[in-house]
């Protein structure tokens, strides 16, 4: 990679990584981007280097895929990462534990748990290996911290993300490893898109009468945790829209 430091984002297709991709282009930061739509990586690449003149070099990377996880470093021979954003995440259905459809388990808890383990695995080798400052910022959610109707398993995944945050933090503590995990509550995204199979009624309704968070508002977040100065670790960032006030209760107008 060129000189100057360098963020690995994974999901960086949509939403909130797409959002994380910009700031840091932006910034002026080298980037590395993952997920499964190849296309829109490519897209979002040819506009940011034209935009800002930084690297971007991207890959197609199923975080479920553990062999890849393992090695996907090596395609661009495993350039140092300054920042990893473990992003790459969804929630399948909102119903009753029992009525869930158990594929949708599978996808929750492989994408959002074990391909977060997985990528980190890896990347953070890395950062031990090379010895120098360096940060994991994960992003987790209000539903980490508070369960709610319909979404034990998305939720139970989220409570992971928290928990392997704390645990890696420990385990880091004594390289210069930073870890953040952010807790967003709703965020405007393709999240509720993906969430309801392609259901943009029911998605929209999920942000109906509040003004909810956008990427970008996440990608601040992430922003400041990983700006602060070098002896400064932000250990989570709870982030809601204005009219949101836990996982359940939210004021909407109408
Ligand atoms: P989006 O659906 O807009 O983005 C999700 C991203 O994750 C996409 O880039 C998608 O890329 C990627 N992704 C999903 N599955 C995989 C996979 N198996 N392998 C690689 N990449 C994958 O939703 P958000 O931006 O909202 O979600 C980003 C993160 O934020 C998630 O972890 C989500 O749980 C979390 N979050 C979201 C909130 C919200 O209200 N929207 C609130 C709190 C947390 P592709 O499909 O191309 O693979
Ligand atoms: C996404 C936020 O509350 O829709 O993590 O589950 S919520």
């Amino acid at each position: 990679m060129a000189a100057g430091k360098t963020v690995l984002i994974t999901g960086a297709s949509s939403g909130i990584g797409e959002a994380c991709a910009r700031l840091f282009a932006r910034e002026g930061w080298n980037l590395l981007l993952t997920a499964r739509r190849g296309e829109r990586l490519e897209a979002l690449t040819h506009e940011l280097v034209e935009r800002f003149g930084v690297e971007v070099r991207w890959q197609v990377l199923d975080v479920r895929e553990k062999d890849a996880c393992f090695h996907f470093l090596q395609a661009w021979g495993n350039p140092p990462v300054d920042v990893l954003i473990n992003n790459a995440g969804l929630a399948r259905g909102l119903s009753k534990l029992v009525d869930n459809d158990p594929e949708d388990w599978d996808s929750m808890i492989d994408t959002n748990v074990k391909g977060l383990l997985w990528v980190t695995r890896t990347v953070v080798r890395g950062m031990i290996e090379r010895g120098l400052p360096a940060h994991v910022v994960n992003i987790g959610s209000i539903a980490g911290i508070q369960a709610y109707p319909n979404g034990a398993v998305y939720c139970a995944s989220k409570a992971a993300v928290r928990f392997l945050s704390d645990g890696l933090r420990m385990d880091v503590v004594e390289h210069p490893i930073r870890v953040t995990n952010i807790q967003p509550g709703l965020v405007e995204t393709e999240f509720s898109v993906v969430r309801f199979s392609g259901d943009e009624s029911k998605a929209k309704a999920v942000y109906q009468g509040i003004v909810p968070l956008s990427g970008d508002d996440v990608a601040d977040a992430v922003w400041y945790a990983v700006s602060a100065p070098g002896h400064v670790q932000v250990a989570e960032i709870t982030l809601l829209a204005t009219h949101q006030a836990s996982a359940t209760v939210v004021h909407r107008k109408g």
